[in-house]
């Protein structure tokens, strides 16, 4: 009998791998590969250096190993995870990124991409196994680092501790090498310096991607749908909830932004995701300001006070890490609807934000920027809080 349960269950095993496209066998790819650790930043954050990784691979002909996201535990706002350690002890979830989105849509724009899991089941014991692990970072990179490419701590060592991955090696590069391979001399750079021949595997300690997003892979985003649970989650919502036409908007403003804000003294032209204000070319533009990082209940009211008398809206939807300023906007506008929703899913909130009327954004964070970009695909406007560039100048 027992033996019946243990080959119905490996039957089981195989079939469900099957039927999830999981571990499907994987031919190894002479083109080589490019893996990286998504270090910085949460969701969005992480969606950014995706999609710059995503722009490099194409440019350079590699494979792109897509890393799941790091799901750390001081940005969980509930704590849905069966997991009652205090936040401190509590460890990253690593989710897979076809979990969001789906894999087939981003195989339109670049084929050659392999989820980080399959990449170590199937390929890495045979193709690169230890002995030939080397981490590759630039000789600045590693001169921060005690003149190595491996970091310690979370997420750096982490990340790779999770997938079993001890580096060899480091291999530091001096030269002329950028991530921008838009530009034609920088991406042969990167063939002449590392043929995939001699170099199958570049494993990045960080994203190969510029900051800010340039306008290539800030484009891709037309390739990342989110998977159908999500969107089907997101107008369950809005059906049960909201009345269009809706207004969402983004306040940001829990303590690690009330810190990240107090850049915005006016000295800078450009601070995290504010090219979707200010645009690349941020040079000429007027500097970031404490308006557009961090709002207060007065400056909410009185920009959307202009929007609700144009626009006439039925609700007012806010999604929001942290104060959702729900009591002063429904005394501030008796007549409109305020929904806060607080989903366990950020997901779910960015949803809601892209399919609204109207969405006023906050242009230095990148889960606005996300809302944003989504948006242009549908071709629906986006407008900010502190930001003269939009209609706010009429106020
Ligand atoms: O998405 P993200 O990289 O954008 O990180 P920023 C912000 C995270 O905060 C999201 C939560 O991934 C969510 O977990 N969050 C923010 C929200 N706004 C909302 C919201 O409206 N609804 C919900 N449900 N959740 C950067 C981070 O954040 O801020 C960096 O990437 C760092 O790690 C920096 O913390 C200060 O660009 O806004």
């Amino acid at each position: 009998m027992a033996s019946i349960g243990f080959k119905t269950s490996l039957l089981l095993v195989v079939l469900l791998k099957i039927c999830c496209g999981r571990n499907v066998q994987h031919e190894w790819d002479p083109k080589g590969y490019v893996m990286y650790c998504p270090c910085m930043g949460r969701f969005s954050g992480q969606t950014e250096q995706f999609l710059g990784a995503l722009s490099f691979a194409k440019g350079i002909n590699r494979v792109l190993v897509i890393p799941p996201y790091i799901n750390y535990p001081c940005g969980r706002k509930h704590h849905g995870h069966g997991i009652s350690l205090p936040t401190h002890l509590q460890p990253n979830i690593y989710v897979p990124f076809d979990n969001y989105f789906n894999l087939d849509k981003v195989k339109e724009y670049h084929p050659d991409v392999i989820l980080m899991h399959d990449f170590m089941d199937n390929l890495a014991p045979v193709n690169w196994a230890p002995g030939q692990r080397f981490a590759y970072c630039s000789s600045r990179a590693a001169e921060f680092n005690e003149g190595a490419c491996p970091r310690s701590g979370n997420p750096f060592s982490e990340f790779w501790d999770h997938f079993d991955i001890k580096f060899d090696d480091s291999l530091i590069w001096e030269g002329d090498l950028h991530f921008n391979v838009e530009y034609e001399p920088w991406k042969e750079n990167w063939e002449k310096e590392y043929p995939p021949s001699k170099y199958p595997v570049i494993a990045f300690m960080s994203a190969p991607a510029i900051s800010p997003l340039s306008d290539v892979p800030a484009g891709l985003q037309e390739y990342l749908e989110w998977q159908p649970r999500i969107a089907e989650e997101g107008e369950k919502h809005i059906a049960e909830h909201l009345q269009r036409p809706y207004v969402g908007i983004h306040l940001r403003n829990g303590a690690d932004w009330v810190r990240t804000c107090e850049l915005a003294d006016g000295s800078y032209h450009q601070l995290m995701s504010s090219r979707q204000c200010t645009g690349v070319r941020h040079d000429n533009s007027a500097p970031i300001t404490m308006e557009m990082c961090i709002q207060s209940e007065e400056q909410v009211i009185k920009e959307l006070k202009y929007i609700v008398r144009k626009e006439q809206p039925k609700t007012i939807f806010v999604a929001t890490d942290h104060e959702p300023m729900v009591d002063e906007l429904t005394e501030a506008f008796p007549e409109i609807e305020v929904k806060h929703l607080d989903p366990e899913k950020p997901e779910i909130d960015m949803y809601i934000l892209s399919q609204s009327d109207h969405f006023v954004g906050n242009c230095v964070s990148a889960f606005s920027h996300y809302v944003r970009r989504e948006r242009d695909v549908g071709g629906k406007i986006a407008t900010y809080f502190g930001w003269k560039g939009n209609y706010h100048d009429e106020l």
